[in-house]
């Protein structure tokens, strides 16, 4: 049986991850350093993923074999204290590598992004293993963290399996602290007949997914055999790449009424070091990725 633990669980994707396993058989602990707001359908702990001594003796406590460490500062909040960004990104990231190799771990699971490419990594369509040079203290972690998955493998046979999530849609919980952030505020202020400023230009072309999507990836990733992984890393994935305006555009033609100004703020310089479209070709290959909702799905679900 699957015995998983969650850190960073009450995120934007920890509660679809628990929302999902609940239809499963599998025992879930959930850990965050917030504390649930509603009632949740498994485990619940309070515990910080830098105090490695606590994640252990949870591990061994609940005979977890699995984890999903979903603990990290995004590209925009981290910006704002890049070495508190690094600390809580690669320690935690740390710990649960070292847990989960004292602990004889079968599988983690732990999300990039498409913050670790940048100006030189050919924008308009970034294949999976281009030049990367990352802007943000965010997307240096995740970079870092790749290298690491690759290295715990090679001397340890420690499994981590990894995406590099671009936005992600959802409307439950939101992100905090990204770049991608505009598309669910756009949205929510729709929904609540409110008006918008967003801090990205209008023809800001970004990659994004649809929640359901990006939970389905990580279980399929998660459920194939490794011999079938020819990437040692992360994979590049997508669903489909959309601007403010084509959002706008979206918006207004699913008859909701909303007037939007665009006034970029500093999260333009990272946005413009972001890739406009994936090539996620080789997901699609080794583990038969393919996304299902494209921009009108995602929109019009997330409208709903
Ligand atoms: C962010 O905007 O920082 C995240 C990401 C793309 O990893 N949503």
């Amino acid at each position: 049986m699957d015995r998983i633990l969650i850190t960073g669980a009450l995120g934007q994707l920890g509660v679809e991850f628990i929302k999902y396993f609940e239809k499963s058989n599998s025992f879930v602990l959930a850990t965050d350093i917030k504390t649930p707001k509603e009632k949740l359908y498994c485990q619940f702990e309070n515990a910080n993923a830098l105090d490695k001594e606590r994640i252990d003796s949870l591990v061994k406590k609940h005979d977890i074999n699995i984890i999903y460490h979903l603990v990290a500062i995004l590209s925009a909040n981290g910006e704002k204290n890049p070495f508190n960004s690094w600390k809580l990104n690669m320690d935690s990231f740390q710990n649960i590598a070292e847990i989960s190799v004292k602990n004889k771990i079968k599988k983690v699971f732990w999300p990039s992004s498409i913050a670790i490419f940048g100006t030189e990594s050919k924008l308009d369509f970034v294949s999976q293993n281009p030049l990367m040079n990352p802007s943000t203290m965010y997307g240096i972690t995740k970079l870092a963290g790749e290298k690491l998955i690759e290295y715990y493998f090679n001397r340890f046979g420690l499994d981590i399996r990894s995406l590099r999530y671009p936005g992600i849609i959802s409307t439950e919980t939101v992100p905090g602290g990204g770049t991608t952030d505009y598309i669910i505020e756009m949205i929510n202020a729709a929904k609540k007949g409110e008006n918008y400023c967003c801090f990205l230009s209008e023809n800001t072309k970004l990659p994004m997914m649809y929640i359901d999507d990006a939970i389905e990836s990580a279980i399929n990733l998660m459920s194939v055999n490794r011999n079938n992984l020819s990437i040692s890393n992360s994979y590049n994935i997508t669903g489909f790449s959309i601007t403010p305006i084509q959002l706008l555009n979206e918006i207004l033609s699913n008859g909701f009424k909303i007037k939007v100004d665009f006034k970029p703020d500093f999260r333009q310089q990272i946005a413009d070091s972001w890739p406009k479209k994936i090539n996620d070709s080789i997901s699609t290959k080794d583990w038969g990725w393919k996304p299902k909702f494209g921009l009108k799905e995602s929109i019009e679900a997330t409208l709903k």
